[in-house]
């Protein structure tokens, strides 16, 4: 993975800000057009392949990227004051929580920002998507049954006996681009005439490898008649963290069948000298996320240009430990 290394970190009213210049928050002398771009986890390689092609964004069309991490609903308040003293026109934004919709949407308006969404779209207080927010988002539904499709494949390949087989399925319902990744998934399983009585459902309590481990132990030890196991999840560390239950609890990696999806955080686990339980992970396009979710930020701002209230991106492809080097490359990932 290529990042930019020279980030200048700021905390500033309890918030982090990143930025490759400190001159976007300070103030420069030229009056270049600052947009801020938000995210909830910085630590995934997956946002931080989205700034790194904001950024590519705003060299080309030439604008400042104020990156900031906001990983709570207090961080993410803070962080949309900070961008307005910065003197910035508008922020994407990926949120730790879709019910700050609302709240995030008011302090926008308070000081005339614009806010484009990507990956998670913000809830009205009724619970309801808020749809006259522009979204870039991936094709949630399709990339998860891929992820169904291709685990299913990769069973009848090993020769697996189905009867002798679990379907983990680690789910995030409230968050609904892992919902419907998640039951577009078990859907794929179905279809292809794995017996539903065997898929297993339990919700993880953060989206995180540790919260993932959890709640993949406690279903673990409710089946300990499973010989092999096919581990879902909606994203690579959601999966890893079900790997690394079945390797705690003493199954060998060629027994389990995990298949991730961002593709991007799968790297040091595909890498690993010793294939281990994860098979391999759907890898969309960080890339296009990053630098299309800002670009039309910046043409609303620049230009009055309305964004497209929602962009899909469908393009995904599964990465192994056989071509992942060849297809990041071919994403200049
Ligand atoms: C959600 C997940 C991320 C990534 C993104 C596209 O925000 O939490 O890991 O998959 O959707």
């Amino acid at each position: 993975m290529k990042l930019k290394t020279t980030l200048a970190t700021v905390a500033l009213a309890g918030t982090t800000l990143l930025s490759t210049s400190a001159s976007a928050f300070f103030g420069s002398d030229d009056d270049s057009i600052k947009l801020g771009y938000l995210v909830k986890q910085p630590e995934e390689p997956w946002f931080q392949t989205e700034w790194s092609f904001a950024e590519k964004a705003g060299e080309q069309f030439d604008f400042e990227v104020i990156k900031m991490a906001v990983p709570d609903g207090e961080k993410t308040l803070n962080a949309i004051d900070t961008l307005a003293a910065s003197g910035a026109k508008g922020f994407v934004i990926c949120t730790p929580d879709p019910k700050l919709g609302p709240a995030i949407m008011a302090k926008a308006k308070s000081y005339d920002l614009k806010v484009v969404t990507v990956d998670d779209q913000f809830l009205n207080a009724k619970g309801e998507p808020m749809t006259d927010v522009p979204l870039v988002m991936m094709a949630a539904s399709e990339i998860g049954y891929r992820q169904g499709s291709e685990l299913y494949k990769e069973m009848t390949k090993r020769g697996w006996d189905a009867s002798q087989t679990g379907v983990m399925a680690i789910t995030a319902d409230e968050l609904d681009t892992a919902r419907r990744r998640v039951e577009g998934s078990i859907k794929a399983l179905n279809e292809s005439g794995f017996p539903s009585d065997q898929i297993y459902k339990v919700p993880t309590k953060t989206n995180d490898i540790p919260g993932a481990l959890d709640a993949a132990n406690s279903l673990l030890v409710q089946y300990p008649k499973v010989k092999n196991w096919l581990v879902v999840g909606m994203n690579d560390n959601t999966v890893l963290g079900g790997i690394r239950a079945t390797e705690g609890q003493g199954f060998a990696a060629e027994n389990i069948i995990g298949i991730g999806i961002n593709g991007v955080d799968a790297v040091n686990e595909l890498a690993k000298s010793k294939a281990t339980g994860f098979y391999g992970s759907l890898l969309p396009s960080p890339d296009v996320h990053g630098f299309k979710s800002i670009e039309s930020l910046y043409k609303w701002v620049k230009d009055d240009v309305q964004p497209k209230k929602f962009v899909e991106v469908t393009d995904v492809v599964l990465i192994t430990r056989d071509n992942f080097k060849e297809e990041l490359a071919k994403k200049g990932l």
